[in-house]
């Protein structure tokens, strides 16, 4: 299980967010039941993983206590863990625990700084880059050189965690966390950089803002949440063709089809994972990357 020209199609993570104030789908999974169908709607897309997060990241939002969010996700991974790979969307240590132990196999971590927990557990880990916290990240962000300074940020992250003993790594260069629209673009064009460092690359574009600012209207009005499938396609499309593993997407099932055209592209062309890790082997993590339902034909 090296290269991705292995696989039928790269792997796409369904957002699940059980709380009252996501930016990107307004809290419309809240109660309980709403999000286990949603979970199940996800699956019947095509959704490889399940992402169910308890605390909304968006810009300006406040911490939530840890058994608020226990309360909200557990009772939504112990009903889908059966059916779907689960990751757990958290930054806190006793969420991810108590995940793990109701069924999630992967840590979405946000703050990249669970690693231990993954290590302890036996599970997948997620090391995401971000500049601050939810409350202050879009404080006049600054970087130098965005993409050697995630990139090495992400790269220390994940040894860390290969070397604690975490069996799967994944970076995510955590596109809009404490980043301009211009961060995010370089970011974007440069995921084959992040690809060559060997590790699996996730990325999640779905629905953010820098999406809706670079289609605003003639006026300047930023296009609504809404109204950002083809920018979220074409992202996710151009993530994948650079080599990205996985990409985290709420509309998964035009996702699965673009993500299809990918796999199918690949495997008529001969050509691997994206121009940086060939087959994988030179890889911190090669043979480890998850495969999820990938190799299930649809
Ligand atoms: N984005 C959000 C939340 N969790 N996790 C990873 N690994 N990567 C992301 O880009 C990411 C994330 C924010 O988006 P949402 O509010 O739509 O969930």
């Amino acid at each position: 299980m090296s290269g991705l020209a292995t696989e039928e199609r790269p792997l796409v993570m369904g957002v699940l967010n059980v709380t009252p104030d996501s930016f990107s789908d307004g809290g419309a999974w809240f109660d309980r039941r709403a999000a286990i169908e949603r979970g199940h709607q996800l699956i019947a897309e095509g959704a490889d993983i399940v992402d169910v997060g308890g605390e909304s990241t968006r810009p300006g939002a406040g911490p939530v206590a840890a058994d608020e969010e226990l309360r909200r996700v557990l009772p939504v991974v112990e009903a889908l863990a059966p059916h779907v790979r689960v990751s757990i969307d958290t930054t806190k240590p006793a969420v991810a625990e108590a995940a793990v132990a109701a069924g999630a196999t992967l840590v979405n971590d946000v703050s990249a700084s669970l690693w231990p927990v993954a290590a302890a557990a036996g599970v997948g880990w997620v090391a995401m880059h971000r500049r601050g916290t939810p409350a202050d990240m879009q404080d006049r962000p600054v970087f130098e050189d965005v993409v050697a300074e995630v990139t090495g940020y992400l790269t220390d992250r994940a040894g860390q965690g290969a070397a604690a003993g975490v069996p799967e790594v994944w970076i995510d260069p955590g596109i809009g966390f404490g980043k301009t629209v211009e961060h995010n673009v370089q970011l974007l064009a440069a995921v084959d950089q992040l690809v060559a460092t060997g590790y699996p690359v996730l990325v999640g574009t779905s629905r953010k803002s820098f999406l809706g600012i670079l289609s605003a209207s003639a006026d300047g009005t930023p296009a609504p949440v809404g109204d950002r499938l083809a920018g979220s396609l074409a992202t996710a499309t151009w993530a994948l063709e650079q080599g990205a593993r996985m990409v985290r997407v709420h509309d998964v099932a035009a996702t699965v089809q673009a993500a299809t055209l990918v796999g199918d592209r690949r495997r008529s062309t001969g050509s691997g994972s994206g121009s940086g890790s060939g087959s994988g082997d030179a890889s911190p993590d090669a043979g480890s990357a998850p495969l999820g339902r990938a190799g299930v034909s649809r």
